[in-house]
């Protein structure tokens, strides 16, 4: 299966739940009152969230009216152009004019951070890249392990260091190597962490400042590495990780295992923080870069 292929499939799940009913309900008939009721009813059920909801479906109904749409078919369009335009994330990392570019990881425990840093480094090295990653979460000992297995399956190296070391020095050793060695992408892994946790949050900012001291520029990438089946929580990590340090958009992971993903919109909307890549398996292929026309029409297929 291609990447595609493999990213319908994942949301095969998701269309059975507020997908489904959303494509049945634009299928046809009039734009009445009850129409939109249920539209928002569904779109809340999705995870877009109230807020968002309530402005897309305004917006969708004051189009609807200026463009003399009557039938649920044309609006149809409209919902997709719509969501389409939404979602459209700006063209890639802002690419170092001298390597390495260093993209960090961060997140709430358990989202998924090791495992997409493994991903993104799989993704980098198919393109051409040197790569390393970092074991940044240094907390814990199986951390560094889990992602040492990682590294393996990934073809990439390692920086690590022994545990309860400081993430921060450990990442100013990384940039140093990577500076040696021409690496091309440092891909750092962090602690996850509690996002109401001042200390942890604290300890986060240090690191991003260290990072830049000795790379100026770096990080060009702060990934927030979010769980799909989180639901409308997603929304209050994003923005208390975004107060921390400044975030360049989401990884979205676990998409397989929702029957929702609406958060998607609600994030890009009340955050203007877009969706990079996508996570649908635990296998190093269940990755994607986000696009927001191929996820719009396999919404709306
Ligand atoms: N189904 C599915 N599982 C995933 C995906 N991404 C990660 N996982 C699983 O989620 C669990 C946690 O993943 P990790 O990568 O260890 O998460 P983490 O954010 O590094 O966790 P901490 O370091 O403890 O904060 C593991 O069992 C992964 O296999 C995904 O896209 N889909
Ligand atoms: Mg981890």
């Amino acid at each position: 299966m291609n990447k595609i292929d493999r990213f319908r499939s994942s949301l095969v799940r998701s269309r059975s739940g507020f997908l489904d009913r959303l494509n049945h309900l634009i299928r046809g008939g009039e734009l009445d009152f009850d129409f939109y009721e249920q539209l928002e009813e569904i779109l809340i059920s999705g995870d877009v969230g109230v807020e968002t909801t309530l402005k897309l479906v305004h917006e969708l109904k004051e189009e609807a009216i200026a463009q003399k749409v009557t039938n649920r078919e044309s609006f149809r369009s409209l919902m997709i152009q719509k969501i389409s335009a939404l979602l459209a994330a700006p063209p890639g990392p802002a690419v170092p004019t001298e390597p390495p570019l260093f993209i960090l990881l961060v997140g709430v425990n358990g989202s998924g951070k090791t495992t997409s840093a493994a991903k993104l480094a799989g993704f980098y090295k198919d393109l051409g890249k040197k790569v390393i990653m970092v074991a940044g979460d240094t907390f814990r000992a199986a951390a560094t392990e889990q992602l040492e297995i990682w590294s393996v399956r990934a073809g990439v190296e390692l920086i690590r260091q022994h545990s309860g070391s400081d993430s921060s020095a450990l990442f100013f050793d990384a940039i140093n190597a990577a500076k040696a060695r021409g690496i091309d992408v440092v891909i750092g892994d962090t602690a996850g962490r509690l996002h109401n946790k001042y200390n942890l949050m604290e300890e986060l900012n240090k690191i991003y400042r260290v990072i830049g001291r000795n790379l100026p520029g770096a990080p060009h990438q702060v990934i927030l590495v979010v769980d799909a089946t989180t639901g409308q929580n997603a929304v209050a990590q994003a923005r208390s990780f975004n107060q921390a340090l400044p975030l360049s958009g989401l990884i979205l992971t676990k998409l397989d295992g929702t029957a929702r993903g609406g958060i998607v919109l609600a994030i890009k909307d009340l955050l203007d923080l877009p969706v990079l890549y996508i996570g649908t398996g635990e296998q190093l292929e269940d990755f994607a870069p986000f696009d927001a026309e191929t996820f719009t029409a396999a919404l709306f297929e």
